[in-house]
């Protein structure tokens, strides 16, 4: 396994929308793991494969609390099979905008269907953070950032500050 770098704002590739995957084989499995590893060292709770630069539909996730069980979870070619009427707001963060969190309104529960590690294909309902978390996942699939559902004018100072952060780095 090996950690691989997280891509931030403003660089394009965020921006474009990733590939299905035709094959869960070793190979992908391999890019998972590594993806698992990367998030768990950032940390964070979920991570596109775009955001490590590679522009597949695959997510990792793990939403174990601290002093808990891992729990990891892979979504290969993930889709939205029904979403809620009803919305609910959550604070949401973003490993390529660093620092910046704000609130976004999504539907409340969803069902989904993707495939797992081992190939196998899978639905399941989501609700509370699983729904959130999935839906900012699958937004990086379609090149959405979070704070694409801001207004411009907190979507520019968001960028502005992560830009000042790298310069300062
Ligand atoms: O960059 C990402 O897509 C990962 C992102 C996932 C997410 C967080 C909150 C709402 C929706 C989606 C993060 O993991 S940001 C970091 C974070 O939330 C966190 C980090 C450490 C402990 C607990 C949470
Ligand atoms: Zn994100």
């Amino acid at each position: 396994m090996a950690l691989r770098e997280i891509i931030v704002v403003p660089d394009p590739r965020l921006k474009q929308a990733s590939e299905p995957v035709q094959a869960v084989d070793d190979e992908l499995r391999a890019l998972m793991d590594d993806m698992l590893e990367t998030m768990y060292a950032a940390p964070g709770i979920g991570l596109a494969a775009i955001q490590v630069a590679v522009p597949k539909r695959v997510i990792v996730m793990d939403l174990a609390r601290e002093g808990e069980e891992p729990q990891p979870r892979y979504f290969v070619n993930p889709e939205i099979l029904w979403a809620s009427e009803e919305t609910a707001p959550y604070e949401e963060g973003c490993l390529s905008v660093p620092e910046i969190y704000d609130e976004v309104e999504r539907p409340a529960r969803v069902k989904l269907r993707y495939l797992n590690y081992r190939g196998e294909q899978i639905e399941e309902d989501a609700e509370g953070l699983y729904a959130v978390c999935i839906q900012h996942e699958m937004d990086h699939l379609d090149g959405v950032l979070f704070i694409d559902h801001l207004s411009r004018l907190k979507r520019e100072q968001a960028i502005k500050k992560v830009k000042k952060q790298a310069k300062a780095a």
